[in-house]
């Protein structure tokens, strides 16, 4: 998800306030890291920052409504779903490998081993 993406619109059931009267804000440490951005009057909420599953695969972000009277706290638990955005690297960027043979009872096999010796000698 990219900056300013919606996430999601908070709304709230106020029987005595218009809908107009009831705002929304994040606690003091609901945000973490400024990541979101919530409009105090319409509940939506947006990215202030790019999410990565690799990074961070869970806010749990704490909100207030308010009546201008009453200050109510809310959880809102947003999931980072991965997406398939990493290639896969190689571990090396060269692979370097001798071939070994040994002649056992007259069968042969062959094994690859990782070329940590600079020479070696086999006897049979
Ligand atoms: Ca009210
Ligand atoms: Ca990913």
């Amino acid at each position: 998800m990219q900056i300013g993406q919606e996430v999601y619109v908070v709304s709230a059931l106020d029987p005595d306030s218009t809908p107009e009267q009831v705002t929304f804000d994040f606690t003091p440490t609901g945000n973490p890291e400024s990541t979101f951005i919530i409009d105090r009057y319409s509940g939506r909420i947006t990215l202030n920052k790019a999410l990565d599953h690799e990074i961070e695969d869970m806010y749990v972000l704490n909100l207030i409504a308010n009546d201008s009277v009453h200050a109510v706290r809310g959880d809102l638990h947003v999931s980072v779903i991965d997406e398939n955005d990493n290639p896969p690297v190689f571990k090396a960027s060269t692979y370097e490998v001798c071939l070994l043979c040994v002649i056992i009872l007259g069968l042969s096999t062959c094994t690859f081993i990782p070329k940590i010796l600079t020479s070696y000698s086999v006897k049979f």
